[in-house]
């Protein structure tokens, strides 16, 4: 029954197609400014040429940090953490290849474009395929393909960055609140908690946000927690976001390799003042890392805030200006 169709749509559209033959035959497309029919063409030539060259220009051009085709325009650097240059790698070939898709895709349509437009006094239909099973198969298994490809890819640097089999030089545990930041430098024995957003109408002062101190060199294996609602953890230049839930942790290591300051954030909309829960990351020496530590453990910020403390972290600094005697 399906083949009879088929057959007779065949059929119909070889008619089709002779005619359309005999038509062009009759009324031979006239050819008074033959350039125009280039110039789709020759834009595309000229566009397509100022891109390639761009990109020799920038293949050897020196990256400007976090800002380079190198590391794809993003905020970080190739050596900024142990993983950060797979991250790199991955964003960089995840673009390639959807250039690379997109340009075929751009091709195909300007090539329909510009072949199978329709003639003068063309009046007929064209060819009108359809049961193309070899062509639905194709346009199946590509896409199956491509999200394939992608999804590995992508698996594979989550698992490079939750991977935690390297022995670990100090483990932090990370609570995130409504709307501040618990910092428990587990292997030192101290913590610092950070006090609840207020809004005040004035511009806030970054040098007074929380902030997260990691010695550089030091790998540390991150235990990522929430005392209420969903938050997640971001730091940018770390090109890593994990989930934060409450009633379960999270968990992943990373060795930090540049000193430096950088910015963190909750990347998940977390209540009214979720754009205020911001942190600073310092990326310090083992030296003044220790001066901290030490600093916070002077301030009696000592002992491990425990997870089931919950939403009692409204209290300024808990517990130290609430009663350390919880310790
Ligand atoms: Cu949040």
């Amino acid at each position: 029954m399906l083949r009879a169709r088929i057959r007779r749509c065949r059929t119909r559209a070889s008619r089709v197609r002779g005619a359309s033959k005999d038509v062009r035959k009759a009324n031979p497309v006239r050819s008074t400014k033959p350039q125009k029919r280039h110039r789709p063409l020759l834009a595309l030539a000229v566009v397509a040429s100022i891109v390639l060259a761009g990109c020799t220009g920038g293949a050897n051009a020196p990256s400007e940090e976090g800002l380079g085709v190198d590391v794809g325009f993003l905020p970080s650097t190739r050596d900024m953490t142990d993983k950060t240059d797979q991250l790199i790698s991955f964003w960089n070939g995840t673009w390639i290849a959807a250039l690379a898709v997109g340009a075929a895709v751009w091709l195909m349509i300007l090539v329909c474009i510009v072949v199978y437009r329709k003639r003068k006094n063309d009046t007929r239909l064209p060819v009108q395929t359809r049961y193309h099973v070899p062509l639905e198969m194709m346009f199946t298994v590509i896409p199956v393909i491509l999200v394939g490809t992608l999804f590995y890819f992508s698996q594979e640097s989550t698992a490079v960055m939750q991977d935690t089999s390297e022995e670990e030089d100090l483990v932090i545990d990370i609570y995130g609140k409504q709307w501040s930041w618990d910092f428990v430098y587990t292997t030192d024995g101290v913590y610092y908690s950070g006090g609840r957003v207020e809004l005040t109408g004035e511009v806030g002062d970054e040098e007074q946000l929380p902030t997260l101190y990691l010695p550089v060199g030091q790998t540390v294996e991150f235990h990522v927690h929430s005392r209420d609602v969903n938050h997640a953890l971001w730091i940018p230049a770390f090109l890593y976001k994990v989930d934060m839930l409450p009633g379960r942790t999270n968990v992943f290591e990373v060795t930090p390799q540049r000193e430096g300051t950088y910015s963190g954030k909750c990347a998940e909309l977390c209540g009214e003042y979720h754009s205020e829960m911001l942190f600073n990351v310092e990326v310090v020496s083992q030296e003044e890392y220790d001066a901290v530590m030490q600093e916070y453990r002077d301030n009696d910020w000592v002992g491990d805030l425990p997870g089931e403390l919950g939403r009692e972290y409204d209290l300024p600094r808990y517990p130290a200006e609430s009663g350390s005697e919880e310790h």
